[in-house]
């Protein structure tokens, strides 16, 4: 029998997503890398989290930023290569703080060997199985093999030069052309994934958060799909994803990961029918699966219940851990999402509350704590392939992708010595910088430290069980079985508080009433 779940060390811990090119530049080329972010660890440490979610660091060509992996087993020196990363384990490991990084399994870079070897091979070679090699349809087979649209817009196939010089045959690829889908059935692409859990664990890595994790399994033969897909959307009745065989490839990871006690997985699970959902959830299967309800739902107390409602119901079905999540690298920005400007930083605040009253497991993304907006880049500076692969109707997910402010008055704002960093970043970012933000105990970052202090020494937040308690429209109040009251106005008039003893509001309270867009927690 193993722990239950709710003894494990991730079952209420506060991750921290790390953004490797936006978090800290240790060398001066204008992108952040895994020695900028052992320099924040203190910082980390002060903010008060449990575990770092690091996206992508292996060797990667960068199409998709590291989401395209040409080596899944070593570091790109982009980040600072090998060493770089035994470093960050080891200091990370001394402050108490875990260490998850992002594995890649449903798609390879198209400079990955096997990748290369498949063009190479042939039609009908061994190489090729280890993808989606297909003949096209129409005249000379010149039209892609299914209708099948990219995640990121245009057709999810490209077609291929064979060695003699013709055109030849199309292969699949969900996301980037340059991040070809694997095909699961062969079992060499499971016997790599397996060295590749194994490699990272071996080095002391606390565990993994694993991209698309409802699509390594396909359908068989690839059938066309009824309706046409938005890019960076999908439903569930969407064939590119959610097979019920995906759940074979999971038990057989959990199966690993059972050999290193301790370790995390967390898939990127983009499913919204709770039941099926769950299924990823099962005993032999992932331990945490993101719920992404609350980056889908407005500043609204009906949505947000609902949200909140429905994932603690996915969860209970199989008694996993709740997760909760406000913003990532592909989502966007809650500030941003919530109205912007200092409307947005409020509601963004309270909504930061609600979260983190919640029972499970929390991901802040990196400049979450700042209260960062997204930012709105010019065309020529857009990175993401969705801007390409869109026909330029989508501008991508670069806004929320902006290097961190640290200090100074100017950009590169200490995140590099370098002006000209990867993603400009805005002028009047001046006024957020992490060093303003330390020294002003009204800060954003000041409410993160003490809401994080207070989540991780009060009593109050331990009890698992939850209860929605009777709220005026607009106002939704809960309570955590050891005693924390959460309250979030989100209507337009102030609220007067129930008794209790206020621990934190994240607007101030005006004679014990809480003003609209905020939260307050009580005991
Ligand atoms: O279809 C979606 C949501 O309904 C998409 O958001 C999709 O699931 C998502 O884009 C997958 O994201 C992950 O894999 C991508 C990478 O670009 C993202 O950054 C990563 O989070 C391809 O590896």
């Amino acid at each position: 029998m193993s722990t239950p779940s709710s003894a494990q060390w991730w079952s209420s811990a506060v991750f921290y997503q790390v953004y490797p090119r936006s978090f800290a530049d240790s060398n001066g080329d204008g992108v952040g890398d895994l020695d900028g972010l052992v320099a924040g660890l203190d910082y980390l440490q002060l903010l008060g989290i449990d575990a770092i979610w690091i996206n992508p660091v292996t060797v990667s060509p960068m199409a998709d930023h590291g989401y395209d992996v040409s080596d899944p087993r070593d570091i790109d020196p982009l980040f600072g290569g090998m060493a770089a990363l035994e470093r960050l384990i080891a200091a990370a490991h001394r402050r108490g703080i875990k260490i998850t990084m992002d594995v890649v399994p449903n798609h390879t870079s198209s400079a990955h060997p096997w990748f290369q070897a498949a063009l190479t091979a042939g039609t009908g070679s061994a190489a090729r199985d280890r993808y989606f090699f297909r003949d096209g349809r129409g005249p000379n087979g010149s039209l892609p093999p299914n209708n099948w649209e990219s995640v990121f817009g245009g057709p999810a196939w490209t077609r291929v030069t064979e060695p003699d010089g013709s055109p030849g045959q199309w292969y699949l690829h969900l996301f980037d052309a340059e991040q070809p889908d694997l095909n699961w059935e062969n079992p060499d692409i499971f016997d790599d994934f397996e060295k590749t859990l194994r490699f990272w664990l071996e080095r002391g890595v606390d565990g993994f958060r694993i991209d698309v994790a409802h699509g390594m399994a396909k359908p068989p033969g690839l059938p066309d799909t009824l309706d046409h897909a938005q890019v960076l959307r999908h439903t569930d009745d969407d064939p590119r994803f959610n097979h019920p065989n995906v759940h074979a490839i999971h038990r057989d990871i959990r199966t690993v990961i059972n050999d290193y006690p301790g370790a995390v997985t967390i898939g990127e699970v983009w499913v919204h029918d709770n039941a099926r959902w769950a299924q990823y959830l099962r005993a032999d299967e992932l331990h945490l699966g993101f719920n992404f309800r609350l980056t889908r739902t407005d500043f609204d107390a009906t949505e947000i219940h609902d949200a909140i409602q429905n994932s603690l119901a996915a969860a209970a079905i199989e008694s996993a851990v709740p997760t909760w999540t406000l913003a990532n690298h592909d989502v966007g920005r809650e500030v941003t999402r919530y109205g912007g400007g200092q409307i947005g930083l409020r509601r963004a605040r309270a909504m930061a509350m609600v979260m983190l009253a919640l029972p499970g497991a929390v991901f802040l993304y990196n400049g979450q704590e700042l209260g960062l907006p997204d930012v709105e880049l010019p065309d020529e500076v857009l990175q993401d392939p969705t801007w390409e692969r869109s026909g330029h109707t989508e501008r991508g997910r670069d806004g929320c992708r902006v290097p961190i402010p640290w200090s100074g008055n100017a950009p590169p704002f200490g995140f590099s010595t370098r002006p000209d960093t990867w993603l400009p970043m805005p002028d009047q970012w001046a006024a957020v910088t992490v060093e303003k933000q330390l020294d002003d105990p009204a800060s954003t970052l000041s409410f993160f430290r003490h809401a994080l202090q207070l989540r991780r020494e009060r009593a109050e937040f331990d009890g698992g069980d939850f209860e929605w308690l009777t709220a005026p429209r607009d106002v939704l109040m809960f309570r955590r079985s050891d005693g924390l009251v959460c309250v979030l106005n989100a209507g337009d008039r102030g609220l007067t508080l129930p008794a209790g003893e206020p621990l934190l509001a994240s607007s101030p309270l005006l004679d014990g009433v809480l003003p609209p867009d905020a939260a307050a927690w009580l005991v």
